[in-house]
C-alpha cells in the first residue's frame, strides 16, 4: 500500500482549500473568495484500496504584515518540509507571475518531490493553456503540471495518480473513515469565519477571531452552540452586528444552517461579537483564540 503526507501550497486565493476538499470528497477545510482564507495546518484524509493521501492544506503565501500571518507563512513553511511530496496550486484563470516561478523554485530547493495543479481551467479559455503551461516553462518551471477544475472536477484522476506514484510504500496513517484530524468544535468556529469571510470586506473578516464557547448536545438532540466573535476595532463591531442587528442575523443563519448539515443534528445558537484591540499582533490573546505562536 502506498501512503503519505501533499502538502499543498500556493498563493493565497490559488484554490487548495477548494481542491483538497474534492479529492477528500468532504468539505475538510472552508473556502472563500478572500484572500487568507485559511489559518491552520489542516489534514484532509482520502483513503482507497490501494493508498492513503493525506493532504495538508496550508494558509496561502501572502506578504505577512500582522503578527497572525507572520506565524500563517511559518506553518506553510513547516508544513512544507515534512511531507513526502508538495503539490503546488497555481489559479489557472490569472496571469501567470514571477512570483510563482520564485516561490516554486524556493520549494523545489527542499529537495521534496513537487508537482503543480494548475486549477479553476474552468474559468479559463482553453486555448490559453498551452501559451501558459509555455510561459511557467521559460520561467524554468520544469515541474510536472497538472490543468485541472475543482468546480467541475476535471483533471483529478491523473493529479491522484500522479501523487500516489509519489509516495512512499508503507501502511496506512489514519484509520479510512477519518477525514480530518480537526475536532467538530474546530470545524464549527471555521464555519462561522466562513460566512464571515462571504458577507464582510476588507479589513473586517481578516480581523475576526471565533472563539466556540459552549458545544454541548443536549438531551432533546439538539446541539447548543455558543460563540464569541471576536473583531479588532468597535467600528468593526458595529458593521458585524448591523442596523438592528440585521448583518449578525443573516450571518448566524447561514452558519447555522451549514452547522446543521456537518452535524446531522438541530443547532441551537447563540453569537455575541466582542471587540479585543488589535489581537492580531498579541501573542496572548492569539494564543487564546487558537493561533498558538509556539506552536510549530
Ligand atoms: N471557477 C473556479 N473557482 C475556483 C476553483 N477552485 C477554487 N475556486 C474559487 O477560488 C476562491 C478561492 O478558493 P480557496 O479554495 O479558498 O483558495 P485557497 O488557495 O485555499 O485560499 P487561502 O486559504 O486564502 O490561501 C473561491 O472563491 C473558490 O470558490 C475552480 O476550480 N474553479
Ligand atoms: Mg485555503
Amino acid at each position: 500500500m502506498k501512503s503519505g503526507y501533499v502538502a499543498v501550497i500556493g498563493r493565497s486565493n490559488a484554490g487548495k482549500s477548494t481542491l483538497i476538499n474534492v479529492l477528500v470528497g468532504e468539505k475538510v477545510s472552508i473556502v472563500s473568495p478572500k484572500p487568507q482564507t485559511t489559518r491552520d495546518r489542516i489534514l484532509g484524509v482520502l483513503t482507497k484500496d490501494e493508498y492513503q493521501i493525506v493532504f495538508v492544506d496550508t494558509p496561502g503565501l501572502y506578504k505577512a504584515e500582522s503578527a497572525l500571518s507572520k506565524q500563517m507563512m511559518r506553518t506553510t513553511d513547516v508544513s512544507a518540509k515534512s511531507v513526502d511530496v508538495i503539490l503546488y496550486v497555481l489559479d489557472g484563470h490569472e496571469r501567470v507571475e514571477e512570483e510563482d516561478a520564485r516561490l516554486i523554485a524556493r520549494f523545489c530547493a527542499l529537495e521534496v518531490p513537487l508537482i503543480v495543479a494548475f486549477t479553476k481551467t474552468d474559468i479559463m479559455p482553453a486555448e490559453q493553456l498551452p501559451e501558459r503551461l509555455l510561459q511557467l516553462s521559460a520561467m524554468g518551471v520544469d515541474a510536472d503540471i497538472y490543468p485541472v477544475s475543482a468546480r467541475r472536477g476535471r483533471g483529478l484522476a491523473a493529479l491522484e495518480k500522479a501523487l500516489v506514484a509519489l509516495l512512499p510504500e508503507g501502511e496506512k496513517c489514519f484509520e479510512e473513515d477519518i477525514v480530518s484530524d480537526r475536532s467538530e468544535r474546530f470545524m464549527i468556529s471555521e464555519i462561522m469565519r466562513e460566512k464571515i469571510l462571504l458577507k464582510f470586506d476588507k479589513e473586517i473578516p481578516h480581523g475576526v477571531a471565533v472563539v466556540v464557547h459552549t458545544f454541548r448536545l443536549q438531551e432533546n438532540g439538539v446541539y447548543e452552540i455558543g460563540l464569541d466573535i471576536v473583531c479588532e476595532k468597535s467600528n468593526h463591531k458595529a458593521i458585524l452586528i448591523g442596523k438592528q442587528g440585521k448583518a449578525i442575523k443573516e450571518v448566524s443563519s447561514f452558519a447555522r444552517q451549514d452547522m446543521e448539515k456537518f452535524l446531522g443534528k438541530k443547532v441551537f445558537l447563540t453569537t455575541y461579537v466582542k471587540v479585543k484591540e488589535d489581537w492580531r499582533n498579541r501573542p496572548g490573546l492569539m494564543k487564546e483564540f487558537g493561533y498558538d505562536p509556539t506552536e510549530e
